[in-house]
């Protein structure tokens, strides 16, 4: 496919902060891609460019906007590009470093998806299959499954004022044959969970994720509210709803301490205060439940809590391939949460999740805490049959595309 004209420009996040979209044409037909950002972001992820200074408190995106113009679009005008590896390589060639230090991952993410979604308006296909097509050249065997959502419903850290430690407390149907319902079901206990606080004189605004960002002392009080929910709907807490937590502990980790709920633990204090939960709350799943260079830490967890619970890694691996290889020696995680700019390109984020595969974690397709209403995700949770997909809760609209996106490809698969 030929590029016969690109240009990037600056659109906003969905806390209004700017970011890099770029439009890309073959003759008359155009597609954007939109960079996502995290605020909790882990320090090996890919560089993402920003202009520093005063404007936008240091956030624009004017330098990314420079770079594009000298060194990427002219690149991207000379060559017919087979396929999206040959697009993403060309990326990666003219950066020249390991980690988009030089044209920046957010310049790089909206390139790679502007021309996954360009090739899949050029050959009339839906963006799923072309990434499908890209895994089957990869010898990848697609299987159709249903994707089951983690959806946010109390946000805290970094995505909310609230003082709330956790990041992310979610909650996981496990009832439901498909996605759809899967989805409704969430929706439905989302609404439970908003009638249950309004009694309780509590909140119901939302944080940066769509969950709401009550004034809570600690996480039991978090799951106490779910499961008054869950009881004002047909659904049983632990049998049909299960819970997983975001920690993002790299931002509660400071000299060999975690700050959680008003107290200063070690790791193995951590340890315990996790095993406290998992055996009074369905907890299914923790994210991030230690420091990104904590070892000791995730190691301690792993080998007490890892046949009772999924460990992910986010911030520990940072969808990197190398990054991944080092985890995998140490057996600190049993499933990996997957987010496209944190690396830079499609290609090398189906590069990981392929390696998840083969080491047997399950993958959790995720969005970024500042995102827009790009749903390339779920396509990408549908071609790569991933079991899970985080993307917020069921508000705000640049969460709630990619779950309609979900509900979406269910129906034309069905079709
Ligand atoms: C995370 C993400 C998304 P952020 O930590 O998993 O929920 O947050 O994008 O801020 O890194
Ligand atoms: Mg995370």
């Amino acid at each position: 496919m030929k590029i016969t004209q690109a240009k990037a420009c600056q659109v906003f996040d969905s806390r209004g902060v700017p970011t890099v979209a770029v439009c890309l044409w073959s003759d008359k037909v155009y597609a954007i891609g939109m960079a996502p950002s995290g605020a909790s972001t882990g320090s090996h992820e890919a560089f993402e460019l920003r202009d520093s200074g005063d404007t936008f408190q240091g956030k624009g995106i004017q330098k990314a906007l420079m770079v594009f113009a000298d060194k990427v679009k002219n690149q991207l005008l000379q060559k017919d590009f087979a396929d999206q590896q040959e697009l993403d390589s060309l990326l990666q060639e003219i950066d020249g470093s390991s980690n988009f230090q030089n044209i920046g991952a957010n310049t790089a993410i909206a390139t790679s998806i502007a021309f996954l979604r360009l090739q899949a308006l050029v050959q009339g296909k839906e963006v799923f299959e072309v990434l499908g097509e890209q895994l089957t050249i990869n010898n990848y065997q697609l299987t159709i499954k249903t994707i089951t959502p983690m959806v946010n419903v109390i946000n805290g850290g970094k995505h909310a004022d609230s003082g709330f430690a956790i990041q992310e407390v979610m909650i996981v149907p496990v009832k439901g044959e498909t996605t759809s319902e899967k989805i409704a079901i969430a929706a439905e206990i989302f609404a439970a969970l908003k009638e249950v606080m309004k009694e309780k004189g509590m909140s119901t605004l939302v944080g940066d994720e769509g969950g709401f960002a009550p004034t809570i002392k600690n996480v039991s009080q978090a799951f106490d509210l779910i499961q008054h929910a869950c009881a004002k709907t047909q659904y049983k807490f632990g049998d049909d709803i299960k819970i997983a937590l975001d920690v993002a502990a790299t931002e509660l980790y400071k000299n060999g301490m975690y700050l959680i709920e008003g107290t200063q633990l070690t790791a193995k204090q951590l340890v315990n205060f996790y095993k406290d939960l998992v055996t009074k709350y369905p907890i299914m799943s923790l994210e991030d439940p230690f420091a990104e260079d904590d070892f000791e830490g995730w190691s301690m967890l792993k080998e007490q809590l890892g046949e009772k619970i999924q460990i992910a890694g986010d911030d520990l691996t940072v969808t990197n391939v190398e990054r991944m290889k080092m985890i995998k020696e140490k057996e600190l995680i049993s499933a990996i949460i997957i987010k496209p700019n944190q690396i830079g390109t499609i290609s090398q984020t189906l590069e990981a999740i392929t390696l998840a595969n083969d080491y047997g974690w399950k993958t959790i397709i995720s969005h970024r805490s500042g995102e827009t209403e790009d749903t390339t995700i779920a396509d990408l949770a549908y071609a790569v049959s991933s079991p899970f997909i985080k993307t917020g809760s069921m508000s705000r609209s640049e969460r709630v595309c990619k779950y309609n996106r979900l509900i979406a490809i269910e129906e034309i698969i069905n079709n």
